[in-house]
């Protein structure tokens, strides 16, 4: 009965002529090929414009080892940009959590608060297995890897609160390893930042 059927479609199949019109092949290839070449170079630009194309420094001023190999990251930073704008952050990553280190704040955080407009940089390492931190809305993820660093900068441009996911599968509570991104202006930042900073401890 199954064969009968199958005969049957496949006889149906080779009777459809457009299959044998070379003009209509012609242009369903170069229509998707064009979209697909056009997407190609718009996602090329804005990869560039991250900074995505830049090489990796390796002694960055950031971290705290001048001879520290960066693995692999977008966008990197120079160390005078850094100067400038230095909202810098430490992501450490571990079974099934992230946590945000404000080195300039002397605090740690499950949540990721950042200022809107400012271009954030962000160390990251994992403690255990290789995770990957991901943000949807902001099209950006980056792979966090025990041992070898990872870099991510971007800018966020709107106000509001995104979930992070981790993206690599890395053990059985991998799908609840989520955290939470919130995107806010710079006062609130300010104040939010402030009500958390601890003073430095001098031993
Ligand atoms: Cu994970």
């Amino acid at each position: 009965m199954n064969y009968i059927k199958v005969k049957g479609l496949s006889k149906s199949y080779s009777d459809i002529k457009a299959l044998k019109n070379l003009s209509i092949e012609i242009v369903w290839t170069i229509i998707p090929s064009i979209i697909v070449l056009l997407i190609g170079l718009y996602s090329y630009n804005i990869y560039d414009r991250m900074g995505g194309m830049k090489e990796l420094n390796h002694n960055h001023e950031m971290m705290s080892s001048n001879t520290e190999k960066i693995w692999a990251g977008i966008s990197q930073t120079s160390d005078n940009e850094i100067a400038i704008n230095n909202l810098s952050i430490e992501v450490s990553a571990m079974q099934f959590a992230f946590l945000f280190n404000y080195p300039k704040g002397n605090f740690i955080s499950g949540e990721l608060h950042v200022p809107v407009d400012q271009k954030v940089s962000m160390k990251m390492e994992s403690k255990d297995v290789i995770h990957a931190f991901w943000v949807p809305e902001f099209r950006i993820k980056q792979d966090i890897i025990p041992g070898q660093p990872t870099i991510l900068n971007f800018t966020p441009t709107k106000v509001g609160k995104y979930p992070i996911i981790c993206a690599e599968l890395c053990g059985p509570y991998h799908g609840g390893m989520r955290a939470s991104i919130i995107v806010e202006e710079e006062s609130d930042y300010n104040e939010w930042f402030n009500k958390n900073k601890k003073p430095e401890v001098n031993l």
